[in-house]
């Protein structure tokens, strides 16, 4: 799922690509591209305007000029925001109570059923809760003989009044059953409807009424698209729901009812169903699931990490000095200290796309740099502020201090020199493309 709106936002960051910042004028038509794909994927009108609007506001109030490039940094926001639209942390259930009262609600084919099944068997094993399945729908023929099915397969005990067709009587009978028998958690499964009725809603909030659950959850098939929130909406003025089942999420969907249901109805996904076995649920994390829909985890992770690392002053510092051909040794050491303190080597390297598969077999080590450190470390620091001292017998010198040998002491002076030439009358040319050159520095190469 998601695969399309994956790869049409990354056609549209591709537009970024080259840019030296992020200006109302380039970022314009990525935005609007942006827009289209989160509508085409489904996405709510409204939330989609509000949601680029939002993106765009952080983009332009942000000081790209060094830190990172600008399609990363957008990247980066865009995870941000998408995982604050999708309620921004996990939200656990609340299982206080005894027993813990869970009610399920849903249209028809929804998933409730289903979903029930999983999550007792979920919270049995995870939670060690000891859960009792209700049967509350009375209406299709074969709906109690499901659960009980359901309920076999995983072990669980489903309560049921074959002749009754109550269902608010039966929801506060198995209550009094699951104190009697020792049960802390409950799992009410009603009866949907193919469209929102007042009938179905009336018998729901009965059920509330008399059972006063903990959680009442809202499952929706993420297939359904833009109506779901439509449904969502109607479900939320009736039963004031606590959080969102999202089911289905294995199938051929696009994907946009996540992003716009809990924005809407300003409520929580729980969990998601991805599949028909009882195995196939997990809590929804709403920033893997912005990663996912961005398809470019990594990449966050990566500016994430490089902008912690990052100090504005040092790097207008280091500019200067590019620029007056002062650039030495000790700005060398703290380049590298500042890739070292981005984490292990082969992490960082993995994260920048397409260079993870390429290096998955080959080692590199974690002391990449340590024979250049203990070279810089061997010179004294007037040799380090002045490298064009360092004569023969200085190199000499050096190498013996370092460990290291002649060859490799020349060597690294020479790519220093040639660096810092570069470096220089790049400074004098143009000042974007200079910039771009300290921030190629400040990357491992490999
Ligand atoms: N692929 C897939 N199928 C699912 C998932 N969840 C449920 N289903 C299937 O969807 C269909 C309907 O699921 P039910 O659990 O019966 O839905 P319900 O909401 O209880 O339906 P009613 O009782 O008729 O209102 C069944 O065929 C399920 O196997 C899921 O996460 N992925
Ligand atoms: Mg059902």
């Amino acid at each position: 799922m998601f695969e399309n709106l994956s790869e049409r936002l990354e056609r549209s960051f591709k537009m970024l690509k080259g840019e030296g910042r992020i200006t109302e004028i380039n970022v314009a038509e990525t935005l609007k591209d942006v827009r289209r794909a989160l509508q085409d994927a489904d996405v709510n009108y409204k939330v989609a305007k509000d949601f680029t609007n939002t993106v765009k506001k952080k983009a332009l109030g942000q000081n790209v000029l060094t830190a990172v490039k600008p399609k990363e940094l957008m990247v980066k926001i865009f995870h941000d925001e998408m995982t604050a639209l999708m309620g921004g942390n996990k939200a656990p259930l609340n299982l206080e109570g005894k027993p813990a009262v869970i009610l399920m609600s849903g249209l028809q084919g929804s998933g409730k059923t289903t979903f029930s099944g999983k999550l007792a068997k979920y919270l049995g094993s995870v939670k060690h809760k000891k859960p009792l399945l209700v049967a509350g729908d009375v209406y299709r023929p074969a709906a109690i003989e499901q659960l009980k099915v359901v309920g076999a397969g995983i072990n669980v005990p489903v309560y049921s009044e074959d002749d009754n067709k109550n269902p608010v009587e039966i929801a506060r009978n198995a209550i009094s059953y699951a104190r009697a028998n020792g049960h802390d958690l409950v799992i009410i499964d009603t009866a949907g409807r193919l469209a929102v009725d007042e009938d179905m809603m009336d018998e729901i909030s009965n059920i509330k009424n008399a059972v006063n659950p903990q959680e009442i959850l809202f499952v929706v098939d993420s297939m359904t698209g833009n109506d779901a929130v439509n449904t969502a909406k109607a479900f939320n003025d009736c039963l004031d729901f606590d959080g969102v089942i999202l089911t289905k999420l294995d199938g051929d969907t696009r994907g946009g009812a996540a992003l716009s249901i809990s924005a809407v109805v300003n409520k929580p996904i729980k969990f998601i169903g991805s599949g028909e076995k009882m195995e196939d649920i997990q809590e929804f994390n709403p920033e893997g699931m912005a990663s996912r829909i961005l398809g470019m985890g990594d990449i966050v992770e990566l500016v994430g990490r490089a902008q912690s690392v990052y100090d504005e002053k040092e790097a207008r510092k280091l500019e200067e000095k590019i620029r007056r051909n002062k650039f030495d040794f000790e700005d060398f050491m703290r380049q590298i200290g500042q890739i070292k303190k981005m984490g292990n080597l082969k992490d960082i390297a993995s994260m920048i796309p397409g260079v993870g598969k390429a290096i998955k077999n080959i080692d590199i080590p974690d002391d990449a740099f340590k024979s250049i450190e203990a070279i810089i470390n061997s010179m004294t620091v007037y040799e380090r502020q002045n490298p064009e001292v360092i004569n023969q017998s200085r190199r000499q010198r050096i190498a013996k201090g370092s460990g290291t040998s002649l060859q490799e002491v020349n060597k690294l002076l020479k790519q220093f020199q040639e660096t810092r030439k570069m470096m220089h009358a790049a400074s004098k040319m143009n000042p974007k493309k200079m910039m771009a050159m300290a921030q190629q520095m400040r990357k491992p190469r490999f």
